[in-house]
């Protein structure tokens, strides 16, 4: 007998358009086809669905956090449930954050020192304190294919100065994330490059992070609040900087036009609370743009809420019904219109796949860009 096969961790690129990319990522626990979009498991739960369904949807990995499964219900509760995927089951791909970003946007009395950073929780008060170690160690407690270097996303805006000082912070705990991560077959480290709206900085950041040599290269510290055209200028910036047989992962982004934006500058994997938690505040993404269906108009339209959609919500269901189920406070609508935005998002993916594929990205994009613009007649 010998052991089952487990796939080494491994990303082939397939076909480019310009600077975009057509992958594939093999892991230990599936196949995720690239461009992909990650959906958002926080708590161990893509809130309002069941895993089933946001497989259903097209989606081949899900994210989950650090911070927020190390305070409730417990790294080693999970790791004694059989990790994460086990206790949620979510049987595919799991990657997780490593923590720092939600310590900073969520935690109280945060005190971040060289070593790490010490934090209140969120939920009850209680005192815990994160380091790369610690971070490397629950996301293995967490059974995570993929594991995020410990980091500090720095604020936008930061002086060149403190911006420099972050992300030298960050450099210094991910070469300690790469010592304490615990190799196996399938699995992977991400590093993170940081280094604000300062191009000098993302260069010495890249270059810090190929020197350690990671699985995946992720892009921090973008998306929070910095101007839009700053973004793309980092993006087409830091993308050629990263190994071109590794994927690329551009963190919390974002909304569907920042998604062919990075993916036009060579940008494989997103993450974004965007489809769960607009969904949960009645607002859907369509083929004709953004749709809120708390609004008045919808209340006797016998139409499905995207014509061009083949999720059960817009299969099964009028616009005037969501609208009912909206104002009614049924939870049944935060459902139906979290399933529609994910699948909305899925079929945006594999629709840039299927244009990359043929070579055809720049008119897919502006025919999706038309279509988000002309708006819900
Ligand atoms: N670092 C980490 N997680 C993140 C970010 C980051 O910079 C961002 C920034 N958009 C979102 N999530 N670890
Ligand atoms: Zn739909």
């Amino acid at each position: 007998m010998t052991d089952p096969i487990v796939p080494a961790f491994r990303y082939t690129r397939l076909a480019t358009d310009g600077a975009a990319r057509l992958g594939r990522v093999e892991t230990a626990h599936g196949a995720i086809d690239t461009p992909a979009f990650m959906p958002v498991g926080t708590a161990a739960t893509v809130k309002a669905m069941r895993p089933e369904s946001v497989a259903e949807t097209g989606a081949q990995i899900v994210l989950g956090n650090t911070y927020h499964l190390m305070l409730r219900p417990g790294a080693e509760r999970v790791a004694r449930l059989g990790g994460l995927r086990a206790f949620m089951a979510w049987p595919g791909p799991v990657l997780t954050d490593s923590g720092g970003f939600q310590v900073m946007s969520l935690a109280k009395l945060r005190r971040l020192d060289d070593d790490g950073v010490t934090f209140q929780s969120h939920v009850d008060g209680s005192r815990h304190r994160l380091t790369p170690e610690r971070s490397v160690e629950i996301q293995h407690l967490l059974g995570a294919t993929i594991t995020m270097a410990f980091d500090e996303c720095t604020p936008y805006p930061a002086t060149e100065e403190q911006a420099a000082a972050s992300m030298r912070l960050s450099m210094r705990w991910a070469g300690r994330c790469r010592a304490a991560f615990v190799e196996r077959p399938g699995h992977a480290l991400f590093g993170i490059v940081q280094g604000g709206v300062y191009p000098h900085l993302r260069t010495e950041s890249a270059a810090a992070l190929t020197g350690i040599g990671f699985d995946g290269y992720a892009i921090g510290g973008l998306a929070v609040g910095e101007p839009h055209d700053a973004m793309l200028r980092m993006l087409e910036h830091t993308a050629p900087l990263l190994p071109d047989d590794r994927p690329r992962y551009l963190m919390g982004v974002g909304r569907p036009q920042d998604i062919l934006a990075a993916v036009r500058r060579g940008v494989d994997m997103f993450d974004c609370v965007m489809p769960t938690r607009s969904g949960r505040t009645a607002q859907a993404f369509t083929r004709r743009g953004t749709v809120n269906l708390r609004n008045a108009r919808h209340a006797e339209d016998p139409r499905p809420l995207d014509e061009g959609c083949s999720c059960p919500c817009c299969q099964g269901h009028t616009r005037a019904y969501l609208h009912h189920l909206i104002r009614a406070g049924e939870i049944l609508g935060p459902m139906l219109l979290t399933w529609h935005n994910l699948q909305y998002y899925q079929d945006l993916m594999a629709g840039i796949r299927a244009a990359i594929a043929e070579g055809r990205l720049d008119a897919f994009a502006t025919a999706v860009l038309a279509g988000y613009e002309a708006g819900d007649v």
